[in-house]
């Protein structure tokens, strides 16, 4: 596999085929760089310092930081266990999508919707139950300084720790196994904090996250293959910046993001999108 790039904004492309080529494997990723402008990045950033901090509900701690709010990757285990999760999940959601206003920017879920629909000229969908409990629109990640960044992994495995009738709802409703990550720099780090992309596909490489350690999943060189009969395979290093956005077949492609060093917290906000089984575009975090 050779990963191919397309990483102008505002690029002569039409971006709604560039979408399509990313749902159908011709394109890896996407990049725009600067596509969050600096005074949108100033409301997230005041709202972030001032409000965010503050919020003790609907953030889920990680080992190397946090996000806002539960991403759906927290509805794990069976019978209360997946209860307790999935009041948590819903709950968190709806205060995200409803009270996370920014001033400027007003509610930063339907903004970033909006900035995603006017680009990609198509209609997003907010993933929604059958008893209308709405997905979390888009999550915030706040990845601390001096700590490990993002482990190597794609979505999809995780998959098998979700809650079963969670997952296989998910995946009659979408093309989970193919879902696109987008997400958006709002603070970049002073050193560190690359995404990473491996020339690995999920479909080669069917390793299951939770039967590895922390240590191997973090050394970025790929330790985590090595052990697994993969010498070395080929990286991509994408050092972005403030405002830059990315959109990639993440189910797919192994990842990670690097370390992160100085006196800054790594920011983004994003979400994924997969094509319905009904043929409509679904967004949720
Ligand atoms: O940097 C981010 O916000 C997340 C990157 C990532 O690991 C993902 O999109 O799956």
């Amino acid at each position: 596999m050779k990963l191919t790039f397309n990483n102008e904004y505002p690029a002569k492309i039409d971006y709604t085929e560039a979408l399509n080529q990313l749902l159908i494997k011709e394109l890896d990723v996407l990049l725009l760089s600067k596509w969050i402008e600096t005074a949108e990045i100033d409301s997230l950033m005041y709202e972030i310092d001032n409000g965010l901090d503050k919020i003790e509900k609907g953030k889920v701690i990680i080992p190397d930081g946090y996000f806002y709010p539960y991403p759906y990757s927290v509805v794990q285990g069976v019978k209360k266990e997946a209860e307790i999760m999935l009041l948590k999940y819903f709950t968190s959601a709806i205060t995200v999508n409803n009270d996370f206003i920014a001033k400027g920017i007003g509610n930063v879920s339907n903004w970033y919707q909006t900035k995603l629909e006017k680009l990609l000229k198509v209609k997003l969908i907010n993933l929604k139950t059958e008893y209308g409990l709405e997905f979390a629109k888009t999550n915030l990640r706040i990845l601390e300084t001096t700590k490990n960044g993002i482990d190597i992994h794609c979505e999809n495995a995780f998959l098998h720790q979700l809650t079963p009738a969670f997952s296989e709802w998910l995946k009659l409703k979408v093309d989970l196994e193919n879902a696109l990550s987008v997400f958006s720099v709002i603070q970049k780090p002073d050193k560190g904090g690359e995404l990473f992309l491996y020339d690995l596909e999920w479909e080669n490489f069917k390793y299951k996250l939770n039967d590895s350690t922390y240590e191997e999943r973090h050394t970025i060189d790929g330790q985590f293959f090595s052990s697994r009969g993969i010498k070395d395979p080929e990286r991509k290093s994408i050092e972005l910046n403030n405002g830059d956005t990315v959109i990639f077949r993440a189910a797919q492609i192994w990842h990670a993001i690097n370390k992160i060093e100085g006196d800054k917290d790594r920011i983004t906000l994003g979400c994924f999108i997969a094509l319905g089984y009904d043929k409509n575009l679904y967004y949720w975090s």
